[in-house]
């Protein structure tokens, strides 16, 4: 692949979505062709109760989904609390390509994907609904920051949102951010990755950014539009990051001790950072090289 094409996606299981992202970047294609095409594998693997990621449901026992699209040209769509559609980066897609909106949301958003000729189909694991049913007897709302997560497999109270950026040979950046939500949530709640600005957001001119992590930080700080526009003033992906977290500390220092927020970078000539507000946020990073073109790369915190 010619210099400077890659992918970087959030978390551990964004080597899966890169490897998918490739497919399509390596054979030449669109950035956000690649952005999509890893999203929809991780929404795939999201559902695989072997490595435990099927997607928490809300503290009503519904999952609800959301997604986000952007391309480097301003144009992007998104879902919001979708439910029982197995690919919500595609419907959000649809919305950016086939509607005069951006978003759609709930009902009306499954509508449109009907609509659409996509399928509808109950994702809800019965691990997941177990673990909703434990969760139950508590009902205490308390995310977790990722590294617990790691010293605790078995919990299932964290976040795997999948956030997605991509560089094709043409220059053009693109990314795609999908996910569950926080798991035990309020029905009705929306995150981060579905609005532009907070949990993605592309601009050709300078960069793209994503975010993970408990989205109401994100929302109150238009975290990656603010990431965005940090490397547009002259900071590297990775001093943008680093900022855009100080801000989100200065903003609630209290809070900030005991959530996680992520954010993962990259400018358009290719180069990437990542900083988070806790040690453990990881992201991978596929460039075709010949080095460790697939390996995790551990962010500041
Ligand atoms: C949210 N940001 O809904 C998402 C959750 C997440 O990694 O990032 N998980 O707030």
């Amino acid at each position: 692949a010619p210099d400077g094409v890659r992918v970087v996606s959030t978390w551990d299981f964004g080597v899966g979505a890169n490897a998918a992202a490739w497919q399509v970047l390596g054979a030449g294609g669109s950035a956000l062709d690649a952005a999509e095409a890893g999203a929809r594998w991780a929404e795939a693997d999201l559902c695989n109760p072997t490595v435990g990621r099927c997607g928490n449901p809300d503290r009503d026992g519904v999952l609800a989904l959301d997604a986000s699209i952007m391309d480097g040209d301003g144009r992007c769509g998104a879902v919001a609390a979708l439910e029982d559609i197995l690919h919500p980066v595609s419907v959000a897609r649809a919305v950016m390509e086939k509607t005069p909106h951006v978003m759609l949301v709930g009902q009306g958003a499954q509508q449109f994907a009907v609509a659409q000729g996509f399928e509808k189909t109950p994702l809800l694991t019965d691990e997941a609904r177990q673990a909703w049913r434990e969760w139950l007897e508590t009902s205490e709302y308390d995310p977790r920051i990722n590294v617990e997560r790691r010293q605790r497999p078995g919990d299932r109270s964290n976040h795997d949102t999948l956030g997605i950026l991509a560089l094709d040979a043409a220059g053009r950046l693109a990314g795609a951010c999908t996910t569950s939500g926080m798991a035990w949530k309020m029905h009705g709640r929306v995150g981060d990755s579905p609005i532009v600005g907070a949990g993605l957001y592309v601009d050709n001119e300078v960069g793209a950014a994503t975010a993970s992590g408990v989205g109401e930080e994100m929302i109150r700080n238009a975290a990656s539009f603010l990431v965005v526009e940090l490397m547009r003033q002259g900071r590297s992906p990775l001093q943008a990051c680093r900022e855009a977290i100080e801000r989100v500390v200065r903003k609630r220092p209290e809070a900030s001790r005991h959530l996680q927020v992520c954010f993962l970078a990259m400018n358009k000539a290719g180069e990437v950072g990542a900083f988070a507000l806790h040690e453990g946020f990881v992201y991978a990073m596929q460039d075709g090289g010949e080095g460790p073109h697939d390996a995790l790369h551990e962010s500041g915190a």
